[in-house]
């Protein structure tokens, strides 16, 4: 990191190095609190990507012919030093994005899983040997894909990077990132940590820039052999159409409109903590949030009084202070998303029972600040229940039974996460295995480990993060098949011998 006129600035990482943009244009990284500027960070385009490229091209073959065990230990370092180094990230990484500290500490403390597990399954991963028949040897070699893409959001911008490098790097890939232009600080402080790990130079690769520029030259690339984003579901549908062209595999975790479906026996102060916690997390910029709060109609007016009695406690501020429950959204432009669903909302003649506005406070005039929102009176068919809002907005819709539940909550283009509140343990399956979506919760709502596969159904997604499937989705199988005979075998042989193929 450098500082011009006070204000600090990093470069894109490319080979292991810190450097300016070819063109040398730099993008201005600003807290949604109070729009003064975090830092700059170097703005790449096409040729820097295609710089990054040939740097992951040059480290692949070393890094690859690496021993799982060699890559296991290096991650291992990696989670220490990213432990080490965790207190710095959290601060720069609640500037860029507004995050209440409470939130993001709770968040950062776990990534180190991602490198232990990754590199865990690095060192212990085995190839399969199918049964061929006899007098052959026959196995499998997961090897890696190559160089991958990762382009990621703001929302969580080192979870959401971890999520995708750690599998890529221990299946023996190099990688070039776009970060989100909102939030590129800490995927490049990334860097640091890993080379300070013995990551080899040019194994990973960063270049802020916007989707347009950068985004586009990376996912159109010829050399990318899989493109991995987490963005808007119209981003996922352009980025896969461009990388269809080449033939480069597609990962996308893309938008949501979660349910958190409450029964009738669960106290009402479960469900009304159940569905802040899922709502109102991360200001409701997160794909699984819980957008949706459908209840059985016999409990819906006391959960709904609860719930509007809660929100209305809930602390807005500065996302540094620790006692701070809500941050700002993350941009002026978010915000502006947010607003103009509320109107829609209105329009659709939804019942807005708390929020609905911004909050005041001299302080808060400053920053991207919403108000928590519950709507009720909502119906499936409206807009608000159907498109993804991102933001601190609820929709609140009663049922009556528990097929008209899973329907409500099956009723959207997107197949993301869906969370079940119940304590009947028959119910909850039954309504688990009818939901279409990749992530079911019973009782619970947000929860993620590296080990247990993310991603969703429909138009959420396709592919998946975390757990071995992540680990193999960044492998192509290798099939060698060895004849353990010494024969002849000569397939044109004039010697009247029925042959056999097999
Ligand atoms: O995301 P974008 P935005 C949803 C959410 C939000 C909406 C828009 O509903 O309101 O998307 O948010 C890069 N080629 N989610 O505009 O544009 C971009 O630079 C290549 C859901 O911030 O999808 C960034 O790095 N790359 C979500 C990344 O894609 C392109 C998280 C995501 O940006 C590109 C974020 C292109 N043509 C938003 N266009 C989730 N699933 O959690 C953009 N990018």
């Amino acid at each position: 990191m450098t500082a011009t006129h006070d204000v600090p600035f990093w470069g894109m990482f490319i080979a292991g190095k810190s450097c300016a943009s070819r063109s040398g244009k730099r993008l201005i990284v600003k807290n949604p609190k109070n729009g003064t500027i975090v830092g700059e960070v170097a703005e790449g385009d096409r040729q820097d990507i295609d710089d990054a490229v040939e740097a992951a091209t040059n480290a692949l073959a070393a890094w690859s012919a690496r021993s799982g065990a060699e890559r296991g230990d290096i991650m291992a370092r990696a989670a220490d030093i990213l432990r080490s180094r965790l207190p710095e990230l959290l601060t720069i990484e609640i500037d860029q994005i507004g995050r209440p500290r409470r939130e993001m500490v709770a968040q950062l403390a776990r990534l180190p899983e991602w490198f232990t597990y990754f590199g865990a399954v690095a060192r212990t991963h085995e190839d399969t040997v199918p049964p061929f028949g006899n007098g052959f040897l026959n196995y499998t070699r997961r090897v890696p894909l190559g160089v991958v893409g990762h382009v990621t959001p703001w929302n969580h911008p080192l979870l959401i990077l971890t999520k995708k490098v750690a599998p890529a790097m221990a299946a023996g890939n190099t990688m070039v990132v776009k970060p989100s232009e909102l939030a590129p600080i800490t995927p490049l402080l990334l860097g640091e940590v890993f080379k300070e790990a013995g990551l080899p130079d040019g194994v990973y690769n960063v270049v802020p820039g916007f989707g347009a520029t950068a985004g586009l030259a990376l996912t159109s690339h010829p050399d990318i052999r899989k493109v991995d984003l987490t963005g808007g579901t119209e981003t996922g549908k352009a980025v896969a159409a461009i990388a269809g062209g080449n033939l480069t595999r597609i990962a996308a975790e893309l938008g949501g409109k979660a349910s958190v479906i409450v029964f009738p026996d669960v106290e009402v102060d479960k469900s009304v903590a159940a569905a802040m916690f899922a709502s109102f997390i991360a200001t409701g910029q997160t794909c699984v949030q819980g957008a949706r709060l459908l209840v059985h109609r016999s409990v819906h007016d006391q959960v709904v009084a609860e719930l509007v009695r809660r929100t209305a406690n809930i602390r807005i501020g500065d996302p540094q202070d620790p006692k701070t429950q809500l941050g700002p959204l993350v941009s002026e432009k978010q915000r502006g998303i947010v607003e103009r669903y509320v109107n829609i909302g209105l329009q659709e003649g939804a019942t807005l029972a708390f929020g609905g506005g911004r909050p005041e406070g001299s302080d808060l005039d400053q920053g991207y600040y919403y108000k928590p929102t519950i709507f009720t009176n909502v119906t499936n068919e409206m807009r608000i229940a159907q498109e993804e809002i991102f933001g601190p907005v609820v929709c609140v819709i009663p049922f009556d039974t528990e097929e008209e539940a899973v329907a409500l909550a099956n009723g959207t283009q997107f197949g993301l996460a869906t969370s079940v509140w119940t304590r009947d343990l028959a119910r909850a399956h039954r309504v688990a295995h009818a939901l279409q979506c990749g992530i079911v919760w019973i009782n619970d709502h947000h929860r993620i480990d590296p080990a247990s596969p993310w991603g969703g159904f429909k138009m959420s997604g396709i592919g998946r993060e975390n757990g071995l499937i992540a680990y193999e989705e960044y492998t192509q199988i290798q099939n060698v098949i060895l004849n353990l005979s010494e024969e002849l075998f000569d397939w044109y042989a004039e010697d009247g011998v029925e042959k056999r193929y097999s």
